[in-house]
């Protein structure tokens, strides 16, 4: 039994929610649009979140959430929307037009620094609180109804009494690690290589994203403006960010671009170089009681597809949408049903993510012998040759690319718990 020392100091609020990600961050800003108050305890600084450089491509659900949050103004005026990109196939190009394949659809290229930085200054706006720079954040009884969580900031100790707990504190963090072990259901695949990425203040090389597939490893041009270029190699997981001089990079990205591309690079010193592993994960369920795990804390996908960032905004807008039903009255138990809808788009992300690594990495793996290397390389030759060379391919990588489809099956099981 948790006893409350002299100098705890008592906190309330309806939702805590745990980390400042993007996902802690616009969920505290839905809740707090629908009057609904909430707490954030984050364990890093505002400037270190800021530091950290990740994702680049919104789908127009994330786009349309930002607009509902009030946090697009900046977006609008400095994203740049993408109609389409490109995928090289041992540096022949093709262009996937997401636009006229989906009837319609295009993504947003704006960096995820600058949406957590939108949504900080929304947050700080509203005068909504939140504990940067905690220690010790420590969830309990979230199968009570009184379920509450502890934390120190500056050698102050605090007791956060809460309705409800959102873990939004990425893959590492404490929350899914507050789900006892027995009750979690965990899918795994780590990918035998990492991406190391580059940021530089260079404009980018093609107007729209190139992913390439080369026999030396897969590369990818993306941008975050139009003076600031972003881009990635596939290297192997013994490999450190020490082991790639900024020269050392750009000479392997022109051997990995097209060659007509590789032309037109321009190249300059690194702002930020860092090594991400590549990882596939689900947690089932993404609850347990009172505690909701939201984005990273509940799943993973290798950044192939540009679904990280999306897939954790759609669970923000699930879970907001249920918290509402709850507390204005309408269904007192809707908050039961996130994980069951929640996991439908998940799983959705999850194997589009898992095939276009598949399809567009090398892949030297110690398990297969010889013969199974080369059939799988000959499949994946067929697979690409059908996406990039027959309308049809094109339009299945496109309506995932921008999330139609996962969105479609999203709604039908939101519209079936009443939720739109
Ligand atoms: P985050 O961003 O990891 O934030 C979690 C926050 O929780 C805090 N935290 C704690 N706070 C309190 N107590 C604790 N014990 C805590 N432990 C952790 C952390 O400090 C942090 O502030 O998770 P969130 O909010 O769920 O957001 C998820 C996204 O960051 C992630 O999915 C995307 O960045 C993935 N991703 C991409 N997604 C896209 O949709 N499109 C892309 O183009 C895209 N590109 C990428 C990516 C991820 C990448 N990396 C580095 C993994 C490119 C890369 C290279
Ligand atoms: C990025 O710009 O960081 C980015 C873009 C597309 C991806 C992954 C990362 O698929």
């Amino acid at each position: 039994m948790f006893s409350t020392s002299i100098k705890m100091q008592s906190l309330k609020t309806k939702i805590a929610i745990i980390g400042a990600g993007p996902s802690g961050l616009l969920l505290g800003q839905l809740l707090a649009k629908k009057g609904i108050d909430n707490i954030i305890i984050e364990r890093a600084s505002g400037e270190y979140i800021l530091g950290r450089i990740r994702a680049g491509i919104l789908e127009q659900g994330l786009v349309s959430l930002l607009a509902e949050a009030g946090v697009d103004e900046r977006m609008k005026k400095e994203g740049h929307i993408h109609d389409g990109f490109e995928i090289a196939h041992y540096g022949k190009r093709h262009r996937i037009d997401i636009k006229a394949l989906t009837n319609g659809s295009t993504v947003m290229c704006y960096g995820q620094t600058e949406v957590t930085r939108d949504l900080m200054q929304a947050r700080q706006s509203i005068g909504a609180t939140t504990y940067y720079e905690s220690s010790d954040v420590v969830i309990h009884e979230q199968n009570s109804n009184s379920p509450f969580v502890t934390f120190t900031k500056n050698g102050i100790e605090y007791k956060l009494d809460c309705d409800y707990i959102a873990g939004c504190d990425g893959f590492h963090g404490v929350s899914r690690q507050s789900i006892p072990k027995e009750k979690r259901n965990e899918f795994e695949r780590i990918y035998p290589f990492g991406w190391l990425g580059l940021l530089s203040d260079t404009p980018p090389v093609a107007d729209e994203l190139i992913y390439c597939k080369t026999k030396r490893g897969f590369a990818l041009a993306s941008m975050r403006s139009s003076t600031r270029s972003r881009y990635y190699l596939q290297v192997p997981l013994t490999d450190k960010v020490e082991d790639w001089s900024d020269d050392a990079f750009w000479a392997e990205l022109k051997k990995r671009l097209p060659e007509d591309v590789a032309e037109m690079l321009i190249t300059g010193p690194s702002i930020e170089k860092s090594i991400a592993p590549l990882r596939s994960f689900v947690c089932e369920p993404m609850q347990d009681g009172r505690l909701f795990l939201v984005g990273d804390a509940a799943h993973i996908v290798p950044p192939t597809g540009a679904k990280g960032l999306n897939l954790a905004a759609s669970d923000v807008s699930t879970l907001s949408k249920l918290l509402d039903k709850t507390y204005n009255g309408e269904e007192p138990d809707a908050v039961a049903k996130y994980s069951e809808i929640a996991l439908k788009r998940v799983w959705h992300a999850e194997r589009f993510s898992w095939w276009m690594s598949n399809m567009l990495h090398e892949y030297d793996d110690d398990n297969m012998n010889e013969n199974e290397t080369k059939t799988l390389e000959r499949f994946m030759a067929s697979e690409l040759d059908f996406h990039l060379n027959y309308e049809e391919g094109k339009k299945v990588i496109a309506i995932q690319y921008v999330g139609t489809v996962s969105y479609t099956h999203l709604r039908a099981h939101e519209t079936k718990a009443n939720l739109v």
